[in-house]
């Protein structure tokens, strides 16, 4: 039987050994709370408020590096929208879009990285009370990068319509990122991962398709892009944003309207968004194969031309895009 317990705090306890561990072993500085702390040392305590009750928001941003400089793709609307996140949810953040963006820069580039990395901004509620009033807490922010490859199958994932739906935006704000609406996630990937998946789809509250468990969802039928609406439930994606622009430029009609389950079964294409997905293809639906089974023509097309956008090819889309060195 697997031991899954940690072990003793105290076999932990001296930096050298916490620096060892893998996550520090290509990061070595975190932004936390207004300065820069060596990874090894970036600890919170177990009365932290956002641990009991998940009052987290945070954001995902990916960094690419095209072999001289590294690229943070579309900085300012991930902290615009961890800033909207946190109204939501009734943090108060204590920073500033510029004083967020200028932390992001600093911490990525006191870390020297040359590849390609993924970026977790949080703000948290800290320690000081158990109360759930969260104005009884002041909030902490830190800023973590990690080299990061891909984070699901490139050449396309297995996905299961899970069992748990996503959770509705009148019971939780879902268009906040915020940390407690991930059990939902996590439990559906689970579910997903346990039956022999690779990602989950969760239906909304209505019973059409909502997103993945950290992705959006579109589908190609007849030359034509769907994707369901905000008020299915879904977390408003940056990635979801930059592929209407990619669509359009390629000359590819995007609907946003409600899609139903046996839809996926029939689409010609199924594609993934997110900021660790990328545009990642879906080939096979509860063990319906889609299309050919391979990715197809409209998903290549717009997975190759985002990655010319993060990498800062396309002059129109500068703005999008802020180097590092
Ligand atoms: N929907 C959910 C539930 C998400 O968690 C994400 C992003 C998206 C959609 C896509 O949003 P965006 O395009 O703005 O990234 N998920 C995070 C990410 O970094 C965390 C994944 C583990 O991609």
């Amino acid at each position: 039987m697997n031991d899954y317990r940690r072990k003793p705090y105290k076999a932990l306890s001296n930096t050298t050994t916490r620096s060892k561990m893998s996550m520090c072993s290509r990061t070595k500085y975190i932004w936390m709370d207004g300065e820069l702390v060596e990874c090894g040392k970036a600890y919170i305590h177990v009365m932290t408020h956002a641990l009991h009750y998940g009052t987290a928001v945070f954001e995902g941003i990916r960094g690419y590096w095209d072999g001289n400089n590294l690229y943070i793709f579309r900085l300012r609307d991930h902290m615009i929208r961890m800033i909207n996140s946190a109204k939501i949810v009734g943090l108060r953040l204590g920073y500033g879009l510029e004083e967020l963006i200028d932390a992001t820069v600093k911490t990525v580039r006191v870390n020297e990285f040359q590849e390609n990395i993924y970026i977790r901004p949080i703000a948290f509620a800290g320690e000081g009370s158990i109360s759930l009033d969260i104005s009884k807490v002041p909030t902490r922010v830190s800023i973590a990068a990690i080299p990061f490859g891909h984070y699901l199958k490139p050449k396309g994932v297995k996905v299961k319509v899970v069992s748990w739906r996503r959770v509705p935006g009148f019971s939780m704000p879902v268009m906040a990122k915020a940390s407690g609406i991930y059990l939902n996630s996590v439990i559906a990937l689970s579910e997903a991962i346990s039956s022999g998946y690779d990602e989950a789809v969760l239906l909304d509250w209505r019973g059409y398709i909502a997103e993945g468990s950290g992705e959006n969802l579109f589908i190609v039928r007849r030359g034509v892009i769907y994707t369901p609406p905000v008020y299915a439930s879904i977390l408003e994606g940056i990635t979801r944003d930059t592929v209407f622009r990619i669509a359009e430029d390629l000359g590819y009609k995007v609907e946003e309207r409600d899609i139903t389950r046996e839809e996926l079964y029939v689409a010609d294409e199924i594609f993934m968004v997110g900021t660790a997905a990328e545009v990642t293809p879906v080939i096979e639906v509860d063990g319906k194969t889609i299309g050919s089974g391979s990715p197809g023509p409209v998903t290549q097309k717009i997975s190759n031309y985002y990655k010319e956008i993060v990498l800062n090819k396309i002059p129109k889309y500068r703005e999008w895009v802020t180097p590092v060195y």
